[in-house]
């Protein structure tokens, strides 16, 4: 029953000699063949398991950098082990990493990621982007979305961690983010549900007037890893519903292209005699795809040839359109995914309710836009290039086709919703017959190895399916959204592995090679603070601990190693303003110290040579001891210590 090649690859990854000496002997629980009778196991099966099997200590060839949805945060998973490694947090607080309690992380989360003056502790993550070099992942930066607050993040891939956030000054929703540039040059967001820009008021009957969208190109520092909210800029668009978007590279670097639906201009509502969204913005056959110009726009800029909204300086639509930094092609119906192939020579779209995949040409786009060939205006003056002229063709892939990615072999491959299927096809020659595999269920978005870069891997497929339904134990009602793994490096695409996600909806990801990384192991020399990637200032050498009080203020200078705080005790008095300066000294990989106290709302993370600072007011008296949060020696439940708040009057 099983094949002598099975038989090796089974022994191989069980790390055996031979095939002979290790392969199905025995092992505690019973013979190969006897587990695969009792579970019911089929020979794809163990196949399957012994692609994505991993000893322990057997690492992942690729990472996945997957959207938390309305978590707020970015799951990081191997492949092809699908083992979830990391969360990331990025929009709201998250104790096990100590962000948002108290420590450093609190500016980020809380300060910069306030919208309009209002403090916001969710977020909902769309599209994960790495940064780029040369058209290829660097391993260097992630930078995610969110939908609801419309706000970008900045993460560096060197600590994980969640170093900026953006908040999108002129419009109320994104979705069309955070996609890069090639070089990482920019950092593009665009809106989605428009409305007047930079927070002004209008009412709905001014929709067409006042409502606006909004493409944003937040300019990245390399050096710094930070983006440079000075530096940028942003064209305005009608009110189009924005969705997807993404950058040309190679041949078409230099462009963004955005998808719409909702050219219609349908504000609802139902209660009004108007259809409600949903159908009103279903009626056109064709809504617009965007195309923006964005290394013209740049000398606009430069120019001047902007006003400023909310401190933004704005590309205004008359000027876009004038320019042609702003040009529309249609694009069929309700379209979603908006995907630019790795030679940059062809762009495909979805639509949600259409059967086909678009592929436009951005030659043939390029070319009619210099030449001022149009078929039409839109009502605010943008030229309309003619449907048929600037497609490369189309390919009948199923009902609903969202986002494609691409493999090393010239193939596309497109998550169908409706269909429920990866439809993998020739994005060159369109004649060649589609291949569907069911996946279940309902994919949104689908991402492959090294998949936006100008040269993907192939090998693997991630289905990112919206519902789960009757694939794991019913923990509902709110069931976990699921990913599956699909083995696409043989002439039949497999689904190899299921893995449910269950701490938000999963948008999107990227999957990169997992040796691009240059994750640190420790901050070096200890005392660093990883916001400013510096030593700070109020870092401690050993032997240099100390109390400092000022009137009211108190600033405790602290070291941290196995296994005691120095100094352990604190003794203030009621209503005084505590700083505590906290350095690591430790320096060796995974020794990691906690810091909490008790009722006063205060966890952080002590990674191996990092610095962090929490300052809070001392207004409840009583006794407080602190102790380390995570298990770090055999002498770790006496890592702690005493926080004394004197009375006042006492
Ligand atoms: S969306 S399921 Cu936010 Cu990217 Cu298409
Ligand atoms: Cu340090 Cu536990």
């Amino acid at each position: 029953m099983l094949s002598p090649s099975l038989l090796f690859a089974l022994a191989a990854c069980a790390g055996g000699d031979s095939p002979t000496t290790a392969a199905p002997a025995a092992g505690a629980g019973g013979d190969l063949a006897s587990i695969m009778t009792e579970r019911g196991l089929t020979e794809a099966d163990v196949l399957a398991a012994a692609k994505t099997f991993h000893p322990s200590g057997k690492l992942d060839d690729y990472l996945i950098f997957a959207s938390g949805g309305h978590g707020g945060n970015i799951v990081v998973i191997g492949v092809p082990s699908m083992r979830i490694i990391k969360y990331i947090s990025v929009f709201g607080p998250e104790p096990w990493q100590g962000y948002g309690y108290g420590g450093l992380g609190d500016e980020v989360v809380y300060e910069q990621g306030a919208q309009g003056g209002k403090e916001i502790t969710w977020g909902d993550v769309h599209h994960p982007n790495l940064s780029e070099t040369g058209g290829e992942y660097d391993g260097r930066y992630l930078f995610v979305n969110d939908k609801a607050n419309a706000r970008v993040a900045v993460v560096d891939l060197e600590d994980f961690m969640t170093k900026q956030i953006v908040s999108n000054p002129l419009v109320m929703s994104d979705h069309g983010g955070a996609f890069v540039t090639p070089n990482t040059e920019y950092v593009v967001e665009t809106s989605q549900y428009a409305a007047p820009l930079g927070g002004a008021y209008a009412t709905l009957d001014k929709y067409k007037d006042e409502y606006r969208g909004a493409a944003v190109f937040w300019k990245f520092d390399k050096e710094k890893g930070r983006i440079d909210p000075e530096s940028s800029w942003a064209v305005e668009l009608p009110p189009y519903a924005q969705d997807l978007a993404d950058a040309g590279k190679l041949a078409s670097d230099g462009w963004v292209f955005i998808n719409s639906w909702d050219t219609e201009m349908s504000a609802g509502t139902e209660g009004q005699g108007k259809p409600y969204m949903e159908s009103g913005a279903s009626q056109n056959d064709m809504d617009y795809l965007h195309i923006i110009d964005w290394k013209k726009a740049e000398t606009l800029v430069a120019a001047g040839k902007t006003r400023v909204v909310n401190g933004m300086k704005v590309i205004p639509l008359d000027v876009a359109a004038a320019e042609h930094v702003l040009t529309f092609v249609g694009e069929p119906k309700s379209p979603h995914g908006c995907d630019v192939t790795p030679d940059g020579t062809a762009v495909v779209v979805g639509g949600k309710l259409d059967t086909h995949a678009t592929v436009y040409d951005p030659a043939k786009i390029k070319d009619l836009i210099a030449k001022g060939s149009f078929s039409g205006k839109d009502p605010y003056g943008v030229d309309i290039l003619d449907f048929q002229s600037a497609i490369h063709g189309q390919v009948e892939l199923g009902l609903g086709p969202l986002h494609t990615v691409y493999d090393d072999k010239g193939y596309a491959y497109t998550s169908v919703f409706l269909d429920s299927t990866v439809v993998k096809w020739n994005w060159k020659n369109l004649s060649e017959a589609p291949q569907a595999l069911g996946v279940q269920y309902n994919i949104g978005h689908i991402t492959a190895a090294e998949g936006d870069t100008v040269s993907p891997d192939g090998k693997y497929v991630v289905a990112m399916n919206k519902m789960s339904q009757d694939r794991y134990v019913n923990v509902g009602p709110l069931l976990p959204q699921s990913f599956q793994l699909v083995d696409i490096s043989g002439p039949e695409m497999k689904v190899i592995y299921d893995l449910p996600i269950p701490l938000g909806e999963p948008h999107y990801a990227q999957m990169m090679k997992a040796d691009k990384l240059h994750t640190i192991t420790a901050y070096t020399p200890p005392g660093i603070n990883p916001y400013t990637d510096e030593k700070d200032a109020g870092a401690v050498a050993a032997g240099e601990e100390r109390i400092v009080r000022n009137g009211k203020k108190v600033d405790v200078y602290m070291s941290v190693i196995r296994s005691h705080f120095a100094p352990d005790h604190i003794e203030v008095n009621q209503g005084d303003e505590i700083t505590l300066h906290l350095t690591s000294l430790e320096q060796a990989l995974d020794q990691t110290h906690g810091f909490a106290v008790d009722m006063y709302n205060v966890n952080v993370s002590m990674e191996p040579g990092r610095y962090e600072e929490i300052t809070f007011v001392a207004d409840r008296a009583g006794v407080f001891p602190f102790y380390c949060t995570e298990f770090c020696s055999a002498l770790h439940l006496e890592m702690m210590g005493y926080l004394l708040v004197k009375p006042t009057g006492a």
